[in-house]
């Protein structure tokens, strides 16, 4: 027998999701034999001439293992069999658990009473000790204090499908809320990883969430965070690789903003982030500001996809620092300035594909010093200018429409066209955007469309999705 498999891999964050395998076979009153194979990254992590490893099990509980081993004393075996045994533990957590935490808890529960609905834990800061990479705790409905691993230690996942996640419980309303003095979630302990936090709202507070250090592999999944006193989020220049999908991200910052200096929905200083399906709006300053200070090259490969950015202070994207970062399908629209902005610090090779701007302040796209940007099948219509460049070199542009993109409803939200639409099958080819907003293949009807939609033949479109997901 031959099977093929192919490893789950996430949305292009670098590290590749090793291929797990696990055989079991049944052997009477519950006992049964697991084999378990693992390949890719984590196989420099066992004993030399390890290639798999026999696991027993009783009712999902091990009683036993052995590894399969090639040259070696028997010393040498029960050495690596433990060893083996310590990383599978960890690293797959055969026995993933959920706990609880709600209002009516206790501290006093154990970890295994906090498996129950019935006898959970009250705080999240205590829930967090019982969790290992696989596990996921729950947050019951109420009104909780902020997250900080820097005073509390948070066990990290492993990988994209081995997460440590902490989510509010599903249909229930989960805030955390605090002064202005604290964050929402501050994941700053060097070396922080592969955590993902779930259907949380986050009120108040001095930042929604800050990464920083090498934290890496951060996911933040259908949050709304609100009202803070600074920015939303911030990411710091050595924290890459995190992961914003879906949520709402707004209200940030004082209520009014004057000047250049101002607050933002995100404030990123590092590279390889996802920003995907997000909503941001009412940010005192920048929707998304990428940038760190003097660097004129640590900011990269940033994407920001699928989103609606609006009434921001200033732009409603600007890339300052770095390169190669891209949108691509994002609608923005009435943003006191321009919708997008490439703009500082020789940022380079900045992609713009396929956006809807519409109703900014400024030009639809803003470029000051900018260098080898591409700007293809962007609708910009209806803003106070269209492209405009200051000192920039090396600007592609193609395939944008300026003209009347008959919207459906652009004042109701609607920015899906009409079928007498100039931009259906008048784009070019992407690579980077084979989905549109929407998440339909492109192309349909034979070509690109220009614009954040793919128009479906037939007249037919589809209803704004919510809650979009996306499983790695
Ligand atoms: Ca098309």
């Amino acid at each position: 027998m031959r099977l093929f498999l192919k490893s789950p891999q996430g949305p292009d964050l670098g590290t590749p999701n090793a291929l797990e395998i696990a055989l079991e076979s049944h052997r009477g009153r519950g006992l049964h034999q697991r084999q378990e194979f693992n390949i890719n990254g984590l196989r420099s992590h066992r004993p030399e001439n390890t290639f798999g490893s026999q696991t027993y099990m009783k009712n999902k509980r091990v009683v036993g293992y052995s590894t399969i081993l090639g040259g070696k004393t028997s010393k040498q075996r029960v050495l690596s069999a433990v060893a083996f045994f310590t990383f599978f533990a960890v690293a797959l957590n055969v026995n993933a658990a959920s706990y609880y935490v709600a209002t009516t808890g206790s501290d006093g529960n154990t970890c295994t009473q906090a498996r129950s609905t019935s006898t959970p834990k009250r705080t999240i800061s205590n829930a967090v000790g019982c969790l290992v990479a696989g596990d996921t705790l729950y947050i019951r409905q109420g009104t909780y204090s902020g997250i900080d691993n820097n005073s509390t230690f948070i066990p990290s996942g492993t990988s994209w499908t081995n997460l440590v996640t902490i989510s509010g419980y599903p249909g229930e309303q989960v805030v955390l809320s605090g002064g202005s003095t604290e964050h929402g979630a501050n994941i700053t302990r060097t070396g922080t990883q592969y955590i993902s936090f779930e259907n949380l709202i986050f009120d108040g507070f001095y930042q929604s969430i800050s990464l920083a250090n090498t934290v890496h592999h951060i996911r933040f999944k259908d949050i709304e965070a609100k009202n803070t006193t600074l920015h939303c989020v911030q990411v710091g220049k050595d924290s890459h690789y995190n992961w914003f999908i879906g949520g709402k991200y707004h209200n940030c910052g004082p209520s009014t903003t004057s000047g250049s200096q101002g607050t933002y929905g995100f404030y990123v200083s590092s590279s390889n982030n996802i920003f995907e399906n997000l909503e941001v709006y009412d940010n005192a300053g920048f929707g998304f500001h990428f940038y760190y200070t003097g660097c004129s090259n640590c900011v990269n490969n940033n994407i920001v996809r699928n989103s609606i950015v609006y009434n921001s202070s200033f732009c409603g994207i600007i890339f300052s620092s770095g390169t190669n970062n891209i949108a691509s399908n994002n609608i923005l629209r009435n943003n006191t300035w321009s919708g997008l902005c490439i703009n500082y610090n020789s940022v380079s090779n900045t992609k713009a594909y396929n956006n809807t701007i519409y109703g900014n302040g400024n030009p639809g796209i803003e470029l000051q010093g900018s260098v080898n940007a591409v700007i293809k099948n962007n609708i910009i219509y209806q803003n106070g200018g269209v492209i405009a460049e200051y000192s920039t070199s090396g600007t592609i542009q193609s395939n944008n429409l300026t003209t009347d993109p008959k919207f459906v409803n652009a004042a109701g939200g609607n920015f899906r066209v009409q079928s007498a639409s100039p931009s259906i099958n008048a784009g070019t080819a992407l690579a980077e955007v084979a989905t549109d907003f929407d998440g339909v293949a492109r192309p349909q009807g034979g070509a690109y469309d220009i614009g954040a939609f793919e128009y479906l033949s037939g007249g037919s479109t589809l209803p704004a999705p919510s809650n979009l997901a996306v499983t790695p």
